[in-house]
């Protein structure tokens, strides 16, 4: 019996049913019961191994062939394929529903339909929406129950008529008759996995994934796609951003907020704890910003989330302790290392592991073969980080101060430069590029443009996006966030970061503060302003004066000989370029003098 008045819930809950024909359905309330039992069905299925080590915690072995979001088999579906735009795989409404009909007819046969209704954002804040995702994984519910806010408070506020972005999952894997999972991670092959976004209706579709941002539909799908083309509509922003809030000696606030690519130390620099006297560091969020302009002007940003999903390998006391603190008890953790003793274990952890079983589930041993998967995950609530911010939940928001936007690259790009007007940030953020490796030290190679950070999760045409951005800017004025761009990961030619990066990194927040409080020198260049020696605080750091001088240098000739992937880059986006994005980018040229 469903517990809920909403009729468009109910009549959809039942239209799924009758689709996916599950032998039950089960309406989930949030609770810390339901998570508890919810395990042991996974535990008893032999997908969760319990952990000795740590409290109420929990390894996952995935499919080898679920082990990352699927890019690939990632739509974006309107009914003119122009409003997908030229970064995103594009099929039409109806063929692409009539396909995925084909798969969901009967999949979740043998298994229970759970319905997580769901809030991104603090229940009843006026920027938070009500999501409610069906999936016959229990691994999701689970998740969820950590991700997001589940429950019933969640149907209080949906009431008999209030809206919600319906959220349909499968992994795929009907069962047989007296059939059980027996250990095998449940998920279809690739070529029938689909992560499907109809933005033109508010609907998800994800069939065939178990695995993280395929199927948490929170996150990516609701939090990041279907709210980037929302805010659009609507007027606000959904970012792929941290947020951060640093506290001056004085007492004064800044709010930041940052855009980076997967794998450019989002989660480290969200809970980075400086080492300056007298400054201190707190996390919102590490992953995701919703943004609205306020009644006094400002842009406000909240966490969606309401917990983290964190890349484990490369994860320690080194590079981020307070992920590690966070992540003592109450986690879950997929596709690590289980070690002889029951804890986990992954690449580059503090202590070194000699035994274990692989993410694979085979006895290892350190040698060719990792033992952690790379996209190996640990999903923690957000609350049990030490340096969460007393505000993290305020359902207003902060007012954001500045926005940095960033990618790794190796060389040419200097350690920070500070936009010298909106449109000139935004052309920063539309431009951000990361070498495709670590490895890829040759000039000629192409740069990964990620613009925004946001290439794989803009729900709609990226020309329409900087658009928007640009908009925003007007709204804003004068109480605009400042826009800096950061690269932490240059390298000298032997191959050694030229700076210490981690908590080092504050010392260029503390820049960026400074200079938004007008107190601290900038050199005009033609990237920007940047810091001269001088004006970064370096107390206590050792960095030879040779590579301090190294990062803040701007390469001319370095930076004139990527005009032709500049110039390749604005190509794609094309005709869907604004206007005030083809100024930008004579502008920059001129300004380097070509
Ligand atoms: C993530 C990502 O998982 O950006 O956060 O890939
Ligand atoms: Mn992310």
């Amino acid at each position: 019996m469903s517990p809920s008045k909403n009729s468009k819930l109910n009549a959809w809950v039942e239209e799924v049913r009758a689709m996916v024909q599950p032998d039950k359905v089960e309406w989930c309330d949030g609770s810390k019961a339901e998570y508890d039992r919810m395990m042991q069905i996974l535990l008893d299925a032999g997908l969760a191994t319990k952990l000795k080590k740590r409290p109420n915690s929990f390894l996952f072995r995935s499919d080898p062939s679920d082990v990352a979001r699927v890019e690939d088999r990632t739509y974006i579906s309107t009914r003119n394929k122009r409003d997908a735009g030229p970064t995103n795989n594009w099929t039409s409404p109806d063929e692409l529903k009539a396909t995925m009909r084909g798969l969901y007819n009967g999949c979740m046969k043998g298994r229970t339909m759970y319905v997580i209704p769901f809030s991104m954002g603090p229940i009843g804040s006026d920027i938070a929406k009500i999501g409610v995702q069906l999936t016959d994984s229990a691994y999701v519910v689970v998740n969820m129950h950590i991700m997001t806010r589940v429950g019933s408070k969640v149907m209080d506020v949906l009431g008999a008529n209030g809206d919600f972005i319906p959220c349909l999952h499968s992994v795929g894997k009907p069962l047989q008759a007296g059939q059980a999972d027996n250990g095998v991670w449940p998920c279809a092959p690739i070529e029938k996995k689909y992560i499907a976004h109809f933005p033109e209706e508010n609907l998800i579709w994800s069939y065939g994934s178990g695995y993280g941002g395929n199927a948490l539909l929170g996150k990516k799908c609701l939090a990041l796609r279907i709210a980037s083309a929302m805010g659009r509509k609507e007027g606000w922003m959904a970012e792929h951003m941290l947020i951060l809030r640093l506290t001056n000696p004085e007492g004064r606030r800044f709010h930041i907020a940052a855009a980076f690519p997967s794998a450019c130390g989002k989660t480290n620099l969200a809970m980075l704890q400086p080492p300056l006297k007298g400054w201190k560091a707190e996390c919102l969020g590490d992953d995701i910003a919703w943004m609205k302009i306020k009644a006094d002007g400002r842009l406000y940003a909240i966490n969606p989330e309401a917990g983290f999903f964190g890349v484990a390998p490369g994860t320690s006391y080194k590079s981020n302790p307070m992920a590690m603190d966070s992540i003592k008890e109450n986690a879950i953790f997929t596709n690590c290392v289980l070690t002889d003793d029951g804890d986990v274990w992954w690449e580059d952890m503090d202590k070194p592991c000699d035994h274990g079983i692989d993410w694979k589930g085979r006895d290892w041993k350190p040698g060719k073969e990792v033992g952690a998967h790379g996209n190996a995950r640990f999903t923690a609530p957000a609350k049990q980080c030490p340096v969460i911010c007393s505000d993290w939940e305020n359902p207003e928001g902060v007012p954001i101060d500045i926005f940095v936007f960033g990618g790794r690259r190796t060389r040419v790009m200097p350690l920070v430069h500070q936009a010298t007007s909106w449109d000139h940030g935004v052309f920063m953020g539309a431009t951000a590029a990361s070498e495709p490796t670590a490895a890829a030290l040759d000039a000629s190679s192409a740069l990964r443009r990620d613009p925004m950070a946001m290439l794989p999760f803009c729900g709609y045409n990226v020309g329409d996006y900087w658009q928007h951005w640009f908009e925003m800017g007007d709204r804003l004025g004068s109480k605009a966030p400042a826009i800096f761009y950061v690269n932490w990961f240059r390298k000298s030619d032997a191959g050694k970061f030229l700076w210490p990066g981690y908590g080092d990194n504050a010392r260029v927040l503390k820049w960026m503060c400074q200079r938004v409080e007008g107190k601290v020198g900038a050199r005009e260049t033609p990237l920007g302003f940047m810091p001269n020696a001088e004006d970064l605080d370096l107390t206590g750091l050792s960095i030879s004066k040779e590579n301090l001088d190294e990062v803040l240098k701007v390469d001319a000739a370095a930076f004139k000989a990527e005009f032709g992937d500049l110039d390749g880059w604005m190509a794609k986006v094309g005709e869907f370029l604004p206007e005030r994005m083809k100024k930008q980018v004579t502008e920059y040229k001129k300004r380097f003098g070509g």
